[in-house]
Parts: C-alpha cells; structure tokens; sequence
C-alpha cells in the first residue's frame, strides 16, 4: 500500500518528543488571564538572566508599530485590558489585528511591550502580585524544563493569543519582510555522521540559507512538513508559505542519523542534531529530530521536525 501523510507520521515511532511542552501549555490554558500574564512576565525575568533575547530588528516590526504606539498612548489601566484581551481571544480590533501576525511579529510585539513594562511606559504587572497556587505549579513545571523547551512554551503561548482565526473566514496573515537568500559563496554545509543523501543535506543548507525557492523544489507537489507539536502543512504552496512566514534565519546544525528502504521504493531517515532560533541564537540549542520519508526520485513526500525529549534521544536512531 502506498504511503499517505498519516502513515508517514509514524516512521520511526520510538522518538520521544518533549511531551511535557504540550501538557505544560495546557496547564497554563487554564489560567485565568491574570495568572497567565503574571506567570510569563515571571518566567521571562527569571529566564532572562541565563539566556540572552535578541531585540527584533526595526524593519521587522514595521507591521507592528502602529498597534504598539496606540497602546503606548493608552492609560496604564487600557494598556492592562489591551493585555487581557489578547490572552483571552476576546473579540476586539487589536486582538484581531494581533491574530493574523506571523508568530515573530507576535513575539516581537510582547518583547517590545516587556521593554516599556520595565521602563514604565506601560502598566506592569502589579508588583508583589501573587500567583495562584495553580499557576505556580505551572510555573515551577516551566522551571524544570530545558531552556529548549522554556522557550517553546513561551512561545505557544504568545502565539496562541488574540482572536481566534478560525471565526475570521478568508484573511491573509502578517509577516515581517522576507530577507534575501545567503550568497552562493558564503553558505555554510552540514555535513551529518552516517548520512550521505542530497536532499537531505540540501534541505538543511538551503533552509540555513534562507533560500525557500531552492527548498520546495526537494518536496513532491503533494508533499508535507510537520513543525513540533503541530498538524502536518499539506501541499507546496502551504510549506513554502510555512517557510516564508516562520522560518527565516533559523541556524540547522544535524548531527547524525540513520538511512533504511521503506516500502515502495521510498526511503527512511531520520536525523538528530540542534536547531537555534535567531531570538536566542546559539544561546538556546533545541535537540531537534528530523524525520524524512523520501520516495523513489528522492523527493521529500514528507518530514516531521521533533522537539525531543531529552539529550539522550539524540542518540536513538533505532527503528
Ligand atoms: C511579557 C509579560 C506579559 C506577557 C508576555 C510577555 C513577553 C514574552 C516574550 C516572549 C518571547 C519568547 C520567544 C520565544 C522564541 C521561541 C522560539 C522557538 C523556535 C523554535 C524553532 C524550531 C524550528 C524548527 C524547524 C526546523 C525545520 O527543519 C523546518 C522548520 C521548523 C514578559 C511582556 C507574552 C517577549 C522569543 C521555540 C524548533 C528545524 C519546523 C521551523
Ligand atoms: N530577533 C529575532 C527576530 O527578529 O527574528
Ligand atoms: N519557528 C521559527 C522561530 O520562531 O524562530
């Protein structure tokens, strides 16, 4: 039988994927939006004096700044609703303008925000304000996860506020400017212990590269990518969107990896190794699995990116 996306999920299935991210965020979806603003204000102090955040350059902004400079005409207790209403998806202008962002843009607006809540050009949150015991647990959880998986938490939660895109129909998402591709001469290339396969390596060079032409050309027209913690995106056009809108100046750095025949001609590998993100560079080392399912031309039918469980898991390339 011929693989579809849904068996294609399941290659390699002893990967252990860093669970306790997506049980995290659920915890912390039961907050009240109080305890949720409070939690990541704490969380991010706290995170903040081990890891560095890089500030979002101005150009990548530029769709955020009329937003941000309503709010920083706003009365301290505004500023505070405007908050509230982003962590509870309520219905209003700036929560649906919030809701389209690209998640970089959505990060970048709250790290802007965060800058003006400590010089207090924004309401902070009230000093000495005291966590429930609900959202301390939630807390302390945060603590004892990797940074890796800290920031992943963060993240969903930026992302997953403002108004529900799902109740908007047809809209078309914001996104900061696209960055030209690295030039020919000065790309770096990976090179991955027991892996010697050209898509694969072309799909880490170019994706370093920040050349998203290049990438698509690797997948079948019907082809799909599956981020961490996410449903597979189906089809070129949505991938390469996927890429444009979320994936520039990531840093790739695969390790090793295994490579086996799978059914019909295709093939299997899977490849461990770190990812950073350009918010906290080599900072944050995320332990990352890929695993591909090439078909018979070495095209990628499909390739689910992982956010592993621990640093152990780098090492299992069982089937
Ligand atoms: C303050 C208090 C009030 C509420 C809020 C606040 C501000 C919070 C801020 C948080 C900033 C958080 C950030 C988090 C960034 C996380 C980035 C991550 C990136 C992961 C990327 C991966 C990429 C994997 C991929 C690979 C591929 O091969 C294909 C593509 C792709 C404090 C004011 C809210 C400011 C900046 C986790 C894993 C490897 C799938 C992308
Ligand atoms: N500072 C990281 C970014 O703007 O993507
Ligand atoms: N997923 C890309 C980033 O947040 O850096």
């Amino acid at each position: 039988m011929p693989y579809t996306i849904d068996s294609a999920r399941n290659i390699f299935p002893s990967t252990l994927s860093a669970d306790a991210v997506p049980a995290t965020t659920a915890r912390f979806a039961q907050l009240s939006v109080e305890d949720q603003l409070a939690l990541i204000w704490f969380a991010y102090l706290e995170m903040g004096t081990n890891i560095t955040i890089a500030a979002p350059g101005a150009a990548n902004m530029q769709f955020a700044e009329n937003t941000l400079d309503a709010i920083k005409k706003m009365t301290p207790r505004e500023q505070s609703q405007v908050m509230c209403d982003l962590a509870n998806r309520a219905d209003t202008p700036i929560s649906r303008t919030y809701a389209i962002w690209s998640p970089n843009l959505k990060l970048g607006f709250w790290y802007r925000l965060g800058e003006w809540m400590e010089q207090g050009l924004v309401a902070p949150i009230p000093e000495g304000y005291a966590l429930s015991a609900n959202a301390n647990a939630v807390l302390k959880a945060i603590r004892e996860l990797e940074p890796g998986q800290q920031i992943t938490v963060l993240r969903n939660a930026v992302v997953d506020m403002g108004y529900d895109t799902s109740k908007l129909g047809s809209y078309t998402s914001v996104a900061e400017p696209m960055v030209l591709p690295t030039a020919p001469g000065e790309r770096s290339q990976v090179s991955i212990e027991g892996i010697d396969n050209a898509t694969v390596t072309a799909y880490m060079d170019n994706l370093n590269a920040n050349d998203f032409d290049a990438l698509i050309e690797l997948f079948t027209d019907d082809g799909a990518l599956q981020p961490p913690f996410r449903k597979p995106i189906v089809g070129r056009d949505a991938v390469l969107r996927f890429f444009r809108e979320e994936c520039q100046n990531l840093k790739l750095i695969p390790q090793r990896g295994i490579a086996e025949p799978a059914e019909d001609g295709y093939t299997q590998l899977k490849i461990t190794g770190k990812c950073q993100t350009p918010w906290f560079g080599a900072d944050v080392g995320m332990n990352i699995a890929w695993r591909f399912l090439l078909n018979e031309d070495n095209k990628i039918f499909f390739v689910a990116i992982d956010l592993l469980a621990s640093p152990k898991e780098l090492l299992n390339l069982i089937r």
